[in-house]
């Protein structure tokens, strides 16, 4: 073993192969444990993830603890924890406080296949001589074969989760939201695919991949981040706590505690693994975020509500549609562009006869306030006579099949070939396309959406790239593969915010995804169906998503392919409405859907649940806010609020939005009544809409008509909203503000509200933002700088605060505000449901002030 500021570096031998591999161990300032095994002398240097991780945290300091012919014991100044590895059999054991928490190599399922020279070929028609193994160089799949340039070079290992029993993750598939034990089935599989209208509860590849698998019991919540872009498998076995099998029937028998195991086995690399340690759900966002990024804050426009369809047809087509939602009255701030904007599928071009003047379309919604968004994929269509192909061609910016030549694979415009954008070089460029003066008919207005990025390949395996397609400085593609979306949206976020100079926050939706991908803006769930099951799993997969770091998603509203009935779009639009990424989306082939086609009561129930939606903005722009500086995905799962309780640990038709509310949409047709529950025996909580007060550890029978979104307060939160919603965002920006203060059962409460322009990048450049925290305690509402840092200034002012829970009437509420003294307020309070209403109050947020109830 060697010690060195790295961490510490073991040589491994497997006796039957006598293959040497290199182990390092690197425990990390922010308690996470790195785990690299790579081969001791490749012949040539393994596949390493480029990109994805920020920066690498810094190591610790190690020491010998213990030592012993089995085993070596070393640990680090801060934190309980150790590593304790043993020799033979090996394996290695986080421990916290001499207790055990993951051991690494525990069932022995270290493989690692090292490269070897090429193989020696039997002359054809001879009998297959013995040391010929070329056959595992080939691999045939249907019409298709796969040369691997580096012979199978798998890699894989097992770890064992101490005293877990539930495990989360692994994003995306349509799944539940805690992973299923595989023993009866297929592992989860991470290989980034092209899967229309998916099939549910499969554990098949879909779009995209984050390889981070999440443990929660009561005490810890532990993740593994298992770096690598190849096709990756993961197994999980739960053992639950069960009796020692003990012999002597005299002797006591011992409960041993439950744990999961989990088999991580995947095509190419290193064995790569970071174990982060938590123990708080917090601290593991945050140590996954150190190490992957944070969320990207978003304009404030993209939380929103946008509206989309394969395809609006033309330029008046967008305009009637815009102006529908002014004649309905219905708040929205993004219409979306499909593939039939362009001249033939060539992204960066419009159709010159459907959209003859795409700049003058949108400087006519940005009169308004709202954006376009158009669609750019990948694939590029092969022609000669225009320009940006040639471009691509000449400057090397396409993927090479394996004889070298630039790749070509079916795709919408036909034969198409692929940018590369595992190479900066490519990216650089491809950044360049967004330029206003090199894109024309774009406007500083304009979004993008990236779609078939898996990549999509209509004749390859699998509808996608062969994996022995070859990438930047000979790549296969096999090592990239889960990395290709990732890539693309890098590209295109890094191109919008080079357009604007480097001053404008971009918006950039994409399909396909990998760790990191939160960086570059937005994902969502690709092709789903109009049925109420895919309504119903949309919600843990937006949950597994949030769970990976990936916190602004959204699923189709209304089902993607097939027509949704009334009430199916209606559920659909209250559940997204209360989720990050709020987008209507239909296919082509779908009847026409925006939200005023169905009579004027779905409008009606439509149009209310964009409003709430709009109204509740300011609280969904600070949680962004507390996800871009601290990890905190907005949507959670009910386990990360109450981590003790473990009736909440498969909850999965639930979720919080934030510390303070709970969301339980319906997702069920013709329901009369649902059962909600409501964690945490000493909590309680607050129907939104009538303000009534239950109390929590317990599941509520809650009556619902066809309004009802069952939407609770936690008692202890103050929640901010708008009063109005106007038209779009821009107007909500500035409107007066509610709050809503939900006292707990000791009478306090607080919360947060952030501020900036909600378009720029001032607010780190020059600190232009304001963090503002209302407290509430012993009957003062205390409204005070949450950060001393902020410099903006804004006319923002609270018009009302309403306080939920207050057992009796006041006689007195007084307003004093910091430099300007008391004043006695009007108020009201509703004894049914124990509520103070004080209106008309001018309270600017950036000030210092203080409501007393007496
Ligand atoms: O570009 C057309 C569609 C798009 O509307 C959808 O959102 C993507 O998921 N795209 C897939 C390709 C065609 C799917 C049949």
């Amino acid at each position: 073993m060697v010690l060195s500021e790295k961490g510490a570096r073991f040589e491994l031998l497997e006796p039957d192969t006598q293959t040497k591999l290199l182990l390092s161990v690197s425990p990390c300032k922010n308690d996470t444990v790195k785990i690299l095994v790579d081969e001791l002398r490749p012949l040539k240097a393994r596949y390493r993830v480029p990109d994805v991780m920020t920066g690498e945290p810094q190591c610790e300091q190690l020491r010998v603890v213990r030592q012993s012919q089995h085993s070596i014991t070393l640990s680090w100044s801060s934190g309980c924890h150790q590593v304790c590895v043993w020799h033979f059999p090996f394996r290695l054991e986080i421990l916290c406080e001499e207790e055990v928490v993951v051991t690494f190599n525990s069932k022995g399922k270290l493989w690692f296949e090292t490269l070897q020279d090429p193989p020696r070929v039997t002359p054809p028609g001879r009998e297959l001589e013995e040391d010929d193994t070329s056959f595992l160089w080939k691999e045939t799949f249907r019409q298709f074969e796969d040369v691997k340039a580096n012979c199978p070079s798998s890699i894989g290992s097992d770890f064992c989760l101490h005293g877990f029993s539930h495990v989360f993750g692994l994003p995306e598939h349509a799944d539940s939201l805690q992973l299923k034990d595989t023993r009866d089935g297929e592992p989860y599989r991470l290989y980034n695919l092209d899967v229309f209208a998916y099939e549910l509860h499969s554990r098949l590849g879909l779009y995209g991949s984050v390889p981070l698998l999440v443990a929660h019991k009561p005490e810890r919540t532990l993740g593994l981040f298992w770096l690598n872009a190849s096709e990756t498998f993961v197994n999980v076995y739960y053992r639950p706590s069960d009796h020692q099998n003990d012999q002597t029937p005299r002797v006591k028998r011992r409960r041993t505690q439950p744990q999961t195991d989990v088999r991580w086995l995947s095509e190419s690399g290193v064995i790569d693994c970071t174990v982060l340690l938590g123990p708080t759900p917090q601290q593991l966002f945050s140590q996954y975020a150190q190490l992957t990024g944070y969320q990207a804050l978003p304009p404030l426009f993209s939380l929103g509500y946008h509206q989309c369809r394969w395809n609006y047809d033309d330029e008046a087509d967008v305009k009637a549609v815009d102006a529908g939602f002014d004649h309905h009255d219905i708040p929205y701030d993004v219409i979306w562009l499909d593939i039939e904007h362009t001249e033939g599928k060539r992204y960066f071009t419009w159709d010159s006869a459907l959209f003859p003047d795409p700049a003058g379309l949108q400087r006519h919604l940005e009169k308004k306030r709202r954006k376009l968004v158009v669609i750019s994929d990948p694939h590029i269509k092969v022609d000669p006579d225009w320009l940006l192909y040639c471009e691509a061609r000449d400057g090397g910016h396409f993927v090479k099949n394996r004889e070298g030549q630039i790749y070509r694979g079916s795709c919408w415009p036909g034969e198409s070939s692929y940018l590369d954008f595992s190479s900066p070089d490519t990216r650089a460029w491809y950044s360049r396309c967004f330029g206003l003066e090199k894109y024309k008919g774009s406007t500083p207005s304009l979004f993008v959406w990236n779609d078939m990025n898996e990549p999509s390949v209509f004749d390859g395996p699998e509808k996608t790239m062969p994996k022995d397609a070859v990438h930047y400085g000979g790549l296969a593609h096999r090592e990239v593969h889960n990395l290709y979306g990732f890539h693309q949206h890098m590209a295109t976020f890094e191109g919008l915010i080079t357009r604007s100079g480097g001053s404008q926050r971009p918006f950039v939706l994409s399909r396909s995804f990998f760790a990191g991908s939160q960086r570059f803006g937005a994902v969502w769930t690709g092709d789903n169906a109009a049925s109420w099951d895919y309504l119903k799993i949309s919600i843990p997969m937006l949950l597994s998503l949030s769970v990976a770091g990936i916190a602004f998603c959204g699923a189709d509203v209304g089902g993607f392919v097939q027509d949704p009935e009334p009430e199916l779009l209606i559920r659909w639009y209250q559940a997204a409405a209360l989720q990050p990424f709020f987008r209507g989306h239909s296919a082509k082939m779908t009847k026409r859907r925006e939200p005023w086609l169905f009579g004027e009561e779905v409008t009606a129930a439509i149009r209310s649940v964009i409003e709430e939606r709009y109204c509740l903005l300011p609280y969904w722009y600070t949680l962004f806010h507390h996800s871009h500086t601290c990890g905190l995905p907005p949507l959670r799962p009910l386990w990360v609020e109450f981590p003790r309780e473990q009736n909440t640990f498969s909850v999965d038709n639930q979720y919080m939005i934030g510390r303070a509310l709970l969301a339980c949409p319906v997702t069920e047709p013709k329901v009369k009544e649902i059962q909600v529950l409501l964690p945490g025996s000493a909590e309680v909580w607050f129907d939104i809409h009538s303000a009534e007060g239950f109390k929590g550890g317990r599941t509520l029978s809650l009556p619902v008509t066809m309004d009802t979104v069952p939407v609770f307060q936690r008692g202890g939160s103050v929640v901010c909203r708008s009063t109005g919603s106007g038209s779009c965002t821009a107007d909500v920006q500035w409107m007066p503000l509610s709050i809503t203060v939900a006292l707990n059962s000791q009478g306090a409460a607080d919360g947060e509200l952030y501020l900036d322009d909600g378009h720029s990048f001032s607010y780190r450049d020059r600190k232009a933002f304001c963090l503002r925290r209302f407290n509430m305690l012993s009957g003062r509402l205390l409204c005070r700088p949450a950060s001393e840092e902020g410099t903006y200034e804004c006319e923002t002012v609270v018009q009302s605060v309403s306080i939920l829970g207050l057992k009796s009437k006041p006689s007195s509420v007084v307003v004093h505000v910091s430099g300007a003294g008391d004043t006695r307020a009007a108020f009201q309070y509703t004894e049914s449901c124990s509520t103070l209403t004080v209106n008309d109050l001018d309270l600017r947020v950036t000030t210092d002030w203080d409501i007393q109830i007496g």
